[in-house]
């Protein structure tokens, strides 16, 4: 098994400034790692936050007994009919997750006041709010993940009507970080200016929320609310370095 993964920007490398566009992350055998790399140069200098003039694409073997397999989150859709309302409603589902309505708004208000996307994401407190991660405004990037049993969950979304890539990569995200230590909730709405859909995600369940942002802002991030004791450093090498594959078969 092999990571595959890429992240790209425009204006330079992430490191020295420039904008993030996007990122991907799989995990395959060897016969589909150059397809893979593939796809994500393609996708990275077709994409709709704008054309990268930066892309690193990194491939790893992964030793198969070092992978963690963590269950795919139930799925639910609400129906909201406009931004306020959506954003109220993931303040809401934040707060049956366990977050409070303080550290909820913080949350809330750190994706809202962004200048620009951060390509990762940042960690808080679930109770008082407070930034947790050292990462300033390149945040901590989930990495190392995939699907277990892609016809499964495939064959789930399909019958859904929501099989689509921006979810099955969502999914596949919340999953693992659902699962780390000492997690409570995340929140996220895509930087991506055509997909507005964002969505609640914890242990309880991936609740997707309708108009998050209004459509064609490039404004997007993910905010991680975790419990206050937990040890920081454990959850970011979990986030970043742990392969998860995420399967149906806990279900
Ligand atoms: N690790 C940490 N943060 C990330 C990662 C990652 N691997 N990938 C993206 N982000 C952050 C980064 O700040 C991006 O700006 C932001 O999240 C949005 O990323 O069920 O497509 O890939 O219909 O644009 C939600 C799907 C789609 C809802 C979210 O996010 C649904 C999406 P995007
Ligand atoms: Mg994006």
């Amino acid at each position: 098994m092999y990571s595959v993964r890429m992240r790209s920007a425009q204006g330079g490398a992430h490191e020295v400034g420039g904008r993030h566009i996007s990122g991907a992350e799989r995990i395959v055998s060897q016969d589909m790692v150059e397809q893979t790399t593939n796809a994500m140069l393609e996708r990275a200098f077709s994409h709709t936050r704008g054309k990268a003039d930066f892309i690193n694409i990194v491939v790893e073997k992964i030793q198969e007994n070092k992978v963690q397999e963590v269950p795919l989150l139930s799925v639910q859709t609400v129906s909201v009919c406009d931004v306020p309302v959506g954003r109220h409603t993931a303040q809401s589902v934040l707060a049956q997750a366990g977050v409070t309505s303080l550290a909820a708004q913080i949350g809330m208000t750190a994706l809202l006041s962004l200048a620009d996307s951060m390509g990762g994401a940042m960690l808080l407190c679930a109770v008082t709010g407070r930034r947790l991660d050292d990462t300033g405004s390149r945040g901590v990037r989930v990495s190392r993940m995939d699907i277990a049993d892609e016809q499964g969950v495939t064959a789930l979304l399909a019958d859904r009507g929501i099989n689509n890539t921006h979810v099955r990569e969502a999914l596949v995200l919340a999953s693992k970080v659902a699962a780390a230590p000492g997690m409570v909730a995340e929140l996220c709405w895509s930087d991506d200016p055509e997909y507005t859909t964002g969505y609640v995600a914890s242990p309880a369940g991936y609740v997707r929320i309708p108009h998050c942002k209004p459509l064609g802002s490039l404004l997007g991030g993910r905010v991680f609310f975790v419990k206050p004791d937990v040890d920081i450093d454990i959850v970011k090498d979990y986030l970043s370095h742990q392969p998860v594959l995420v399967g149906l078969t806990y279900r």
